[in-house]
């Protein structure tokens, strides 16, 4: 019987001799490298934190003590500790477990997340609240070195060094984000973990002794200053002492015999503590430590070689997304590309490759992005911001003050709009269309295909203030992408089919399934025209109402949020017109957080697959009436205009 199978919450763990710990940290990597192999996951970060994740439910007492994790990528192991261990192949699979900590699936799981830098934040609320209830339990924070680089960490530092409250932080320092990590931090982290510091400090206050005069009081002034710098210097930790934190570390995270006497220690200490861990990404699975980066979040592959399975043979949006940016960029210098610790998942890892200088990889901090893109382009440059929609959530502020309210010429590409699949609540980029298509001076689009992407990012950078392309996870359809990039028209859809009883206007990945749509109503009798929207913002109101007096009957189809979204923007040209009569639908996501499964499966239980569509439609159609309502059309005078 292995270890693992005996656990069922951390008191059977705490059974285990710490002797035999290694054997279940093996057992555990075995189940995760097996499971994720057919569920998919974030499998490296996972690996790396096996032993720190046993020898902190072995030395405290959760659920009362609180563990909270920065991401939440990270918890499998914690999963697999805490009472999920029989449920663990459901891992991001429709109805199973989360790939990330979710309170409502486990007492254990302390706080719901999916996005980076949260934790200490969220802890330190925990902490007061904790304090104004009297209570005694530990509030640990695990957090990644790549988190480190979000910007509300550093809030939570400056906060949590001012109450100076007992809190726990675990750096687990792999040097890596997704990809290597980046910026100054990173470097401090690693010139610690190297020896770096210490050699630094050495040399330098040898330097300084070298030179104390022998006698009276110059001696003691520079014995003081060289005490003074050695303070600045020495210990590794001094950046976070200096923000009121006491450093322990760094330590080797594989190792119990290290793990266990320091958390121990550490224990025992009131105030902000940090322990420094160093851990390997990907640890004991070769193909993920050679290479971490692509072992990041992987789907489905081949546990022998790490080769993915079922790789779709056409190229993904995002994919065609930097290869446009690179054609484009060779022929226009003012194109420069800015990532938040993505530029494998937004696909600009070519153009940085391309283009070293014009790339930026600015860390998790995707707020300091579209800022530093605002200011570039003051200087006559063109930005673009690949962020997915999602973390673009961030940002929302930047974009509306430091972007659009100076009609900057910046171009958002808005990776993994609409559903994502099995990351679920927190990943799904099912809000982008609500919170830009009410900000004054941006221009939203949304390509039905990969080679409209391919214009629209044309367009968008021939465009002189700020805009946005959303565009879907995974791969296109397989258009053809030979032809010459063109402008769009901004605000101007196209008609894709005619027909009689009902008109679809869809936007970006649903202008397809809306077509196949039409064929299975076609079936049916119903004759549908299908308009692809291309544009949120501006609409095409002059085709909104002509669409309305021809059909009486509009359907819009968006993989977005219904409240705020595409549909209910047409809704407001037909109320601004003073249109009546006309019967209409919207289709898309509901109130509410949708779950997580595979795309596939969550299109078909929202209703956003053909058949949906289809159904949908359908039913309207003959609520609706034989022929649909007869509008009343006033004169059509068409407000607003083009944005600047
Ligand atoms: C706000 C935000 N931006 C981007 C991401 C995507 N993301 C998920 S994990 C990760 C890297 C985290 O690195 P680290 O904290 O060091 O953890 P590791 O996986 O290396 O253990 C990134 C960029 C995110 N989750 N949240």
């Amino acid at each position: 019987m292995k270890y693992l199978d005996t656990i069922n919450s951390p008191a059977d763990l705490k059974k285990i001799p710490i002797e035999e710990l290694p054997v279940l940290a093996g057992e555990i990597r075995e189940r995760i490298i097996g499971v994720v192999s057919q569920t998919g996951g974030h499998l490296a970060s996972n690996l790396g934190i096996v032993e720190l994740t046993i020898a902190l439910h072995y030395i405290f007492d959760a659920p009362d003590d609180r563990f909270v994790w920065d991401v939440g990528h990270q918890t499998y192991v914690h999963k697999l500790l805490t009472g999920r261990r029989e449920a663990f192949h459901t891992l991001r699979q429709y109805g199973g477990i989360s790939g990330f900590p979710k309170p409502d699936e486990s007492p254990y799981d302390t706080f719901n997340v999916g996005h980076s830098g949260t934790s200490l934040s969220s802890a330190l609320g925990m902490v007061e609240a904790r304090d104004k209830k009297c209570r005694k339990e530990k509030v640990i924070v695990v957090i990644g070195d790549g988190a480190m680089t979000a910007g509300m960490v550093f809030e939570g530092l400056n906060h949590t060094g001012d109450l100076k409250k007992d809190i726990i932080v675990v750096l687990n320092d792999n040097e890596m984000s997704i990809s290597r990590n980046v910026g100054a931090i990173s470097s401090y982290l690693s010139k610690i973990i190297t020896g770096e510091f210490y050699t630094r400090v050495k040399r330098e206050t040898e330097q300084l002794i070298k030179n104390i005069p022998r006698i009276g009081t110059p001696m003691l002034k520079v014995a003081k200053k060289a005490e003074e710098s050695v303070k600045g210097l020495v210990g590794p930790g001094t950046l976070f002492e200096e923000l009121g934190f006491r450093y322990i570390g760094p330590i080797d995270g594989h190792r119990f015999d290290h793990l266990f006497p320091t958390l121990e220690n550490i224990k025992r200490l009131h105030g902000p503590v940090l322990v420094h861990v160093v851990t390997k990404k990907g640890k004991d699975y070769p193909p993920a430590e050679n290479d971490p980066a692509s072992f990041h979040g992987v789907s489905s592959y081949d546990i022998k070689t790490g080769v993915p399975l079922n790789k779709s043979p056409l190229p993904s949006y995002t994919k065609i997304f930097g290869q446009t940016l690179i054609r484009l960029a060779e022929k226009d210098e003012r194109i420069v590309a800015i990532s938040a610790a993505m530029p494998e998942g937004t696909g600009l890892s070519d153009f940085a490759k391309r283009f070293p200088d014009r790339f930026y990889d600015v860390g998790i901090a995707e707020q300091h992005g579209v800022t530093f893109s605002a200011g570039f382009a003051t200087g006559g440059f063109h930005p673009v911001v690949a962020i997915y929609s999602t973390f673009l959530q961030r940002a929302y502020d930047q974009i509306v003050h430091d972007v659009c309210l100076q009609n900057l010429p910046v171009t958002f590409a808005i990776d993994r709009a609409g559903l994502v699949g099995e990351d679920g609540p927190t990943h799904h980029g099912a809000f982008d269309i609500s919170y830009l298509r009410h900000i004054p001076n941006i221009v939203l689009m949304a390509p039905k295909d990969e080679a409209e992407l391919r214009h629209m990012l044309y367009t968008s950078i021939h465009l002189p203030g700020p805009s946005a392309i959303r565009y879907p996870r995974g791969a296109g359809i397989g258009a053809d992408l030979s032809s010459p990039f063109r402008t769009l028209k901004t605000g101007k859809g196209e008609i894709l089919l005619e027909g009689e009883d009902v008109a679809i206007v869809a936007l970006g990945s649903m202008v397809y399934p809306s077509m196949k749509a039409a064929e299975i109503l076609q079936r049916d009798g119903i004759e549908a025209a299908v308009i692809n929207a291309r544009f949120a913002k501006p609409l095409d109101e002059s085709m909104i109402l002509d669409l309305a007096s021809r059909y009486g009957r509009i359907v819009t189809v968006e993989d977005g949020v219904l409240s705020g979204g595409f549909g209910s923007a047409l809704l407001e040209v037909l109320e601004k017109s003073g249109i009546t009569g006309i019967c209409m639908k919207r289709i898309g996501i509901p109130d509410k957080f949708v779950e997580h499964g595979s795309i596939r499966e969550l299109q078909r239980v929202y209703g956003l697959d053909a058949e949906g569509i289809a159904r949908e439609v359908g039913a309207f159609v003959k609520n609706s009436g034989s022929s649909g309502a007869i509008p009343t059309v006033p004169p059509l005078v068409i407000k607003g205009g083009k944005p600047g």
